[in-house]
């Protein structure tokens, strides 16, 4: 999709008014054209690598176009691993003349993430770490931001391209055995391949989790559920900090969802409070537990709220039986009972008791951990399935296959892990993620 022959400038920090703008440039050219469109102020001085030079861009004919900071870096010690030049001029319409200025001079207008693609295709990046780029600048939280980084700048090798060589050797352990099978027992290999095979699986599995990509893209959904009166409307305004849902002490006040933003721990979240789930002649209050049962089932994280003031009724067992991983379960009117619920955080969403713990809890459910590399995008996790799947079938059936059947399983999982971190992967698809990117990127 790309020239990359050309010598490449755009504007790389967001458009509109702000102190300062940053014009880029990039390619064979960078240097010649950084030198014509920059004066600096100290007589001589010239460009060495990565050191600020204060002074003026010029126009063709020696007029200044702002007072400005400019900076080079030599191939191959940049981004795009081409010659690069930065031009830091005031914000405003001044980065719009000097990259005018640039263009004139020779430079071409970079397409969308451009730069970025000349790293993957320098060789600086893997597919996988320019996806990382692209989510560390769209972030929408703390944890999503944390989380781009932490694979951006995860040493040499990403976490699926420390599988794939380890898949390698897999491969290699089966060729020797193919070539010397006098010295190479065949169940031993199968069964160290088995072994590893199954640790790798673990690593793919622990990092590919597509639920954990919608949650860091769009932010999680938390639902609170319930029978009626047992203070889920009381709960939303606790975690909120303010009167969103109405509270009464009639049984079956909240007929509809009501949705409102919010931050749990820098994550942003959807809160749903929900009409409380019981059986009902009322056709209005029907449609609300409705409503209320498709929000349990798609949410990802949900809170069951039971009154600890009150006994276990057939209302909450028929939710106690829905429980999954996604389930937090919460014993609300701590306040006025002290009844024991077994594995439920105790809390009094009238007095505020236990809620900051609530608050930890629902972080725990819905962030990554702390220190887990995981994968970014659901391309990365829709490959990453695949590639389970064959290592899966592979162990299923290592007992009864010859060993170069498992050699294609192998092959198979390592050119499908190959596509994300970009070894493996048609033209199109690298097109398509790089369109995603802003300019200047
Ligand atoms: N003592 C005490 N009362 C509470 C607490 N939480 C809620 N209540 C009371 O319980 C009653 C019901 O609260 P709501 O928040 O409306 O309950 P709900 O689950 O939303 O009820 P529905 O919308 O009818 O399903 C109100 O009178 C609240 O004041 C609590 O922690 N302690
Ligand atoms: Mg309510």
């Amino acid at each position: 999709m790309f020239d990359d022959k050309d010598t490449i400038a755009a504007v790389a920090t967001s458009r509109g008014e702000g102190g300062i703008a940053i014009v880029r440039v990039s390619g064979d050219r960078a240097l010649e054209i950084m030198n014509a469109a920059f004066k600096p102020r100290v007589k001589g001085a010239a460009f060495s690598h990565g050191k600020m030079l204060y002074g003026s861009a010029v126009s063709k004919d020696g007029r200044e176009i702002d007072e400005v900071m400019a900076v080079c870096f030599f191939a191959p010690k940049s981004y795009t691993r081409e010659d690069v030049g930065e031009i830091h001029t005031h914000g405003g319409i001044s980065a719009q003349l000097v990259l005018e200025r640039l263009i004139d001079l020779g430079a071409r207008p970079a397409e969308r993430g451009e730069f970025t693609y000349r790293a993957f295709l320098n060789g600086r990046i893997s597919l996988d770490k320019a996806e990382a780029v692209m989510s560390l600048i769209s972030a929408k939280s703390r944890a999503a931001q944390r989380s781009s980084l932490r694979n951006l700048t995860s040493g040499s090798s990403s976490l699926i391209g420390r599988a794939r060589s380890r898949l390698m050797e897999l491969v290699t352990l089966i060729d020797a055995a193919a070539d010397f099978p006098e010295e190479i027992d065949e169940d031993v290999t199968r069964d160290r391949i088995v072994s590893e095979a199954k640790q790798i699986l673990a690593d793919i599995k622990r990092c590919a989790d597509p639920r954990y990509v919608k949650i860091m893209e769009k932010g999680a959904s938390v639902v609170i559920a319930g029978k009626p009166n047992v203070g889920k409307s009381s709960l939303m305004n606790a975690l909120l900090s303010f009167e969103r849902s109405i509270v009464t002490d009639i049984a079956g006040t909240t007929r509809d969802t009501i949705n409102e933003s919010a931050s749990i721990r820098g994550i942003s979240v959807t809160l749903t409070d929900t009409a409380g789930i019981r059986e009902t002649g009322d056709a209005i209050e029907k449609m609300g537990v409705t409503r209320a049962e498709k929000c349990v089932d798609e949410a990802d994280c949900v809170l069951l709220v039971l009154d600890s003031s009150g006994e276990i009724e057939k209302e909450d067992e028929k939710l106690l039986s829905k429980m999954d991983d996604r389930f937090i379960l919460v014993a609300n009117k701590d306040d006025i009972s002290k009844n024991e619920i077994e594995g439920a955080i105790r809390i009094s969403a009238l007095t505020g008791e236990g809620i900051s713990e609530l608050t930890d809890a629902i972080y725990r459910k819905i962030s990554p951990g702390e220190d887990d590399e995981k994968l970014l995008t659901l391309r990365q996790t829709e490959a990453a399935r695949r590639a389970q799947a064959c290592l899966e079938r592979m162990i299923a059936l290592s007992s009864e296959t010859e060993l170069d059947l498992m050699r294609e399983d192998l092959t198979d999982a390592l050119n499908i892990l190959g596509e994300i971190t970009g070894e493996n992967i048609t033209e199109q698809v690298i097109d398509g993620i790089f369109e995603r990117f802003c300019v200047g990127k």
